[in-house]
């Protein structure tokens, strides 16, 4: 080992962050590419299938906070591609890679939101089990990973309140409303629970991953921390979760649940979900859509920085 990998293996154990300009190994800024950017794309991915209910919401209170909410998810997207950026990696490149369905996003995006009992749904446990997951990422090793992360998770937080919030009223409310809450956590559940990736016996990256701190825990770690505080939030609901193998263990003074649908998992994630083809179609047009934009910019830049140069 030389030098410069001793120094950097240093700084990992001593808990201080890697920055942009500091010499890391090269796999180590491969898998914060590969990481970050999915990342990035699943925040705009994600936001088509709450885009959607924009216009359909109950009242202009909800429409406004789900606005909101959409736009934050842009920004979490924005950050994270600077963040991703400062490892080498063009923009351009990483939206080349989601276009053309070549680099992943989050599983959890290829499915469909029904109903607006999915707004809650979405918010409670898809946001739950995103905060679950990035809290630790604030402490990752890649400084400017761990402090997009800080504010996302703020952010997150107001996110997965406003979906518990829609799916407490909707409990409260008629018979009709309470089963659409109900149908929405059933249909909701299990997808939520793939986001934390694979097991760790499957995983790939997570050894390495663990080692570098860029992972703080690992997929089941984090999956059972969700499991065990998403069924005291189900109970004040009043509402359950759809898994009859859901039962407190004293021993484990955790929740053991049921076995996950990992084919499903492995078919969404090559491609074959509900949902792929129409969410990277919806990229795809947007992106089209926006040329101008870009164009109009750049060209603009131009002209301002030719003005520039002719006064000097
Ligand atoms: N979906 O070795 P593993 C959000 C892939 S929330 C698709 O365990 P790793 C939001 C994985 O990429 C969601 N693919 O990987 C919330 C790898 O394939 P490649 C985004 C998945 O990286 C609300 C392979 O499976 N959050 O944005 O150590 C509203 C083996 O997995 C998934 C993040 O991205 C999945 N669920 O651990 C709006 C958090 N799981 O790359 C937006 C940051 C695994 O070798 N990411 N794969 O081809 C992470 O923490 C980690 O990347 C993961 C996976 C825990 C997701």
């Amino acid at each position: 080992m030389d030098l410069l990998e001793q120094y950097f293996n240093s700084k990992i154990a001593a808990e201080e962050k890697i920055e942009a300009k500091d010499w890391m190994p090269e796999e180590y800024r491969k898998t914060l590419i590969r990481q970050i950017s999915q990342h990035a794309h699943s925040e705009i991915v994600g936001m088509l299938p709450e885009g959607n209910w924009i216009t359909r919401a109950p009242s202009l209170k909800r429409k406004s906070i789900l606005l909101a909410k959409v736009q934050d998810e842009g920004g979490h997207g924005l950050y994270l591609y600077c963040a991703a950026e400062t490892l080498g990696v063009s923009r351009e490149q990483m939206i080349d890679d989601l276009l053309t369905g070549k680099a992943k996003y989050s599983s959890i995006f290829n499915y469909p939101a029904v109903t607006w009992a999915d707004m809650g749904a979405i918010g409670w446990l898809v946001d739950g089990a995103a905060i679950m997951n990035q809290v630790m990422l604030c402490r990752t090793s890649y400084g400017p990973y761990a402090r997009a992360m800080v504010r996302i998770c703020k952010e997150e937080s107001f996110h997965q309140r406003q979906g518990y919030d829609i799916l407490l009223t909707l409990s409260k409310g008629t018979e009709i409303q309470r089963k659409m809450a109900q149908d929405a956590i059933n249909r909701w559940w299990w997808p939520s629970l793939m986001m934390f990736g694979p097991s760790d016996a499957e995983s790939t990256h997570s050894n390495q991953s663990m080692a570098w701190k860029i992972k703080r825990a690992t997929n089941d770690e984090l999956r059972q921390r969700f499991v065990d505080m998403s069924v005291p939030q189900v109970e004040i609901l009043g509402l359950s979760l759809p898994d009859p193998k859901l039962k407190w263990n004293p021993e484990r003074k955790h929740y053991d649940y049921g076995e996950i649908n990992w084919d499903e998992f492995k078919n969404i994630i090559k491609g074959n979900g509900p949902c792929n083809k129409n969410r990277l179609a919806a990229r795809n047009k947007a992106h089209d859509d926006g040329a101008w934009v870009r164009e109009a910019a750049t060209a603009y830049a131009y002209k301002k920085s030719s003005a520039a140069k002719s006064v000097a």
